[in-house]
């Protein structure tokens, strides 16, 4: 998701950029579109290019093993069931996390009317050219053009207004599942950026700012646990700049990813605090314990499927995706390897056995008994898919009681007696999630340059850094930046300012202005 500023930028890219539909259907945003060696589309072993020689290529090829399917509408894509069941398990950990909150789930209508989305003028006048509109039923023009939601305010907050009647009937708390339509119009890329994606919005209202402060917060913490305990991904959590912030609310904070690769930061997920904005507009008012007529504090929050994307371009490798064990839908594969004249069935046995006992203590397993395929094609097959642990059983194997395990993480092999193997399976898987994050921090920290000038600034951008810098907090210098970093890559903006910041010296100067530095803020181009 874009900040504002970005907003207008596209109306007059949108302009120029003539849509390429039919072009684009296997390509990824600023790749060299180097064509695919048939035999590898045929057999769907091995990539054809490498992580860090052509980063857009080995995105969309990891994407197209399983994940998703480009579709005949630039910027749509197909969710195949492996990332849907990624999708499932970080719905049903933040799921039940929003039930222990007492937020409550609910949905409402995909079409918004004219009169409703232009009920909120200040803020979807930049997102204008985003919206998509339904015109036509059949042959016949509908009498009222509809909307379909980019964000769901304009739909909910007018029952909002309804609800909410008196200080008992707050807080009001509800979340939708659900997909929302953005038409963007530069660089789709699967998962990062594509015109309809699913995501959770939670849209609250309290009585007391306070309230919804500290529920800012806790829903963000919620964020960075989906990335840094499930998806196995760094981020850095604080607050947007005035500039980039959601121009309808009162703040906006957010967790940040940055990919190494391409020197990119990638905003993870946001919550904003409203303020009263909205609830002047929709008149949310209700009579507080005095009797008197009081505006409520509202708050929203969102996380998409662009989590999925920022995990597959952290973790991926030259042999494709690596999932951590917390979203991986199947941790572990268990892999018969029968030779000639070995006991084939014995080994089958062992395998199917094997499963069994794995997914009775909830470890999730699949055995790949398929006889149309080597075990080596199996061993790359499943290397692509990213599945965090493989287990092969051979001849040997049966022999000495015993099975091979196999990290996808680091490709560290062991044989492992087959009385303690669930244990121990259960330890490796842990150990795989600690590994990931570590590997994954460590290459971010590598990439954080802590600049003092201009000069220094300008040099972390070419080298694709994360840039920390001390920065005076105003408007115009930000905007500033922006048009002198501008280049084919995109401009540079701020991504945030960490919550935890580190001493700034008295006298410090902001790296672009000169004046005194308020604070330490993150910068980088970004997704
Ligand atoms: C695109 C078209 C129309 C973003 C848009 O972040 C409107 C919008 O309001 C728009 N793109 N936004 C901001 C969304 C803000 C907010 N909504 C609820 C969130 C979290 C969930």
């Amino acid at each position: 998701m874009d900040g504002p500023s970005e907003k207008k930028e596209k109306v007059v890219k949108e302009k120029v950029v003539k849509e390429k539909v039919a072009k684009e259907k296997g390509a990824t945003s600023g790749t060299g579109g180097k064509k695919k060696k048939d035999v590898k589309k045929e057999t769907g072993l091995g990539l054809s290019v490498k992580k860090d020689e052509n980063f857009g290529e080995w995105y969309s090829e990891v994407c197209k093993h399983e994940m998703i399917e480009y579709y005949d509408i630039s910027g749509c894509y197909i969710l195949r069931p492996w990332s849907m069941a990624i999708w499932e398990i970080m719905h049903a950990f933040f799921d039940a996390e929003l039930k222990k909150m007492k937020v409550k789930n609910c949905y409402f209508p995909l079409f918004v009317s004219p009169g409703a989305l232009e009920r909120e003028t200040d803020h979807i006048e930049g997102f204008a050219p985003e919206v998509a509109w339904v015109t036509k039923s059949g042959k016949s023009d509908l009498e009222v053009p509809l909307a379909i939601r980019p964000t769901s305010e304009t739909v909910m907050y007018p029952y909002f207004s309804k609800w909410i009647r008196g200080h008992r009937d707050l807080p009001l708390k509800l979340n939708q599942w659900c997909n929302v339509v953005r038409w963007e119009f530069s660089n789709p890329t699967p998962f990062i950026r594509s015109r309809e994606f699913l995501w959770q919005e939670g849209h609250t209202a309290f009585a007391t700012k306070e309230e919804a402060d500290e529920e800012v917060l806790q829903v963000l913490e919620l964020y960075r646990r989906i990335y840094e305990e499930y998806l196995a991904v760094p981020i850095v959590k604080g607050m947007k700049s005035e500039n980039e912030k959601f121009a309808g609310g009162l703040y906006t904070t957010s967790i940040e990813a940055f990919i190494p690769n391409t020197g990119r930061g990638v905003q993870g997920a946001t919550s904003h605090c409203l303020g009263q904005n909205f609830a002047k507009m929709f008149e949310i008012n209700y009579e507080n314990e005095k009797g008197e007529t009081a505006m409520v504090w509202q708050n929203s929050w969102a996380y998409t499927t662009r989590t999925i994307g920022v995990m597959i371009m952290t973790h991926g490798d030259d042999k494709g995706l690596i999932l951590p064990p917390k979203i991986a839908p199947v941790q572990v594969v268990v892999i018969p390897v029968p030779y000639k004249d070995a006991n084939t069935q014995g080994i089958f046995d062992a395998c199917i056995a094997t499963v069994s006992a794995l997914s009775e203590a909830g470890i999730r397993a699949e055995e790949d008994l398929r006889d149309n395929y080597s075990p080596g094609w199996k061993y790359s097959n499943w290397e692509m898919k990213g599945v965090p642990l493989r287990i092969e059983i051979g001849p040997r194997d049966l022999e000495n009681d015993q099975v091979r395990t196999v990290r996808r993480d680091n490709g560290v092999k062991e044989d492992i007696p087959r009385g303690g193997l669930v244990e121990h399976v259960k330890e490796l898987l842990v150990k795989i999630q600690e590994n990931m994050f570590e590997v994954a921090k460590q290459k971010r920290e590598a990439c954080v340059e802590v600049i003092k000038t201009w000069d220094e600034f300008s040099n972390a951008l070419k080298e694709k850094k994360l840039i920390l810098a001390p920065w005076c907090d105003e408007k115009e210098v930000e905007i500033d930046v922006k048009g002198r970093t501008k280049g084919e890559t995109g401009a540079a903006k701020t991504l945030c300012s960490p919550f935890e910041q580190p001493e700034l010296p008295e006298g410090t100067l902001c790296f672009a202005s000169g004046k005194p530095a308020k604070k330490w803020t993150y910068w980088g181009r970004s997704y």
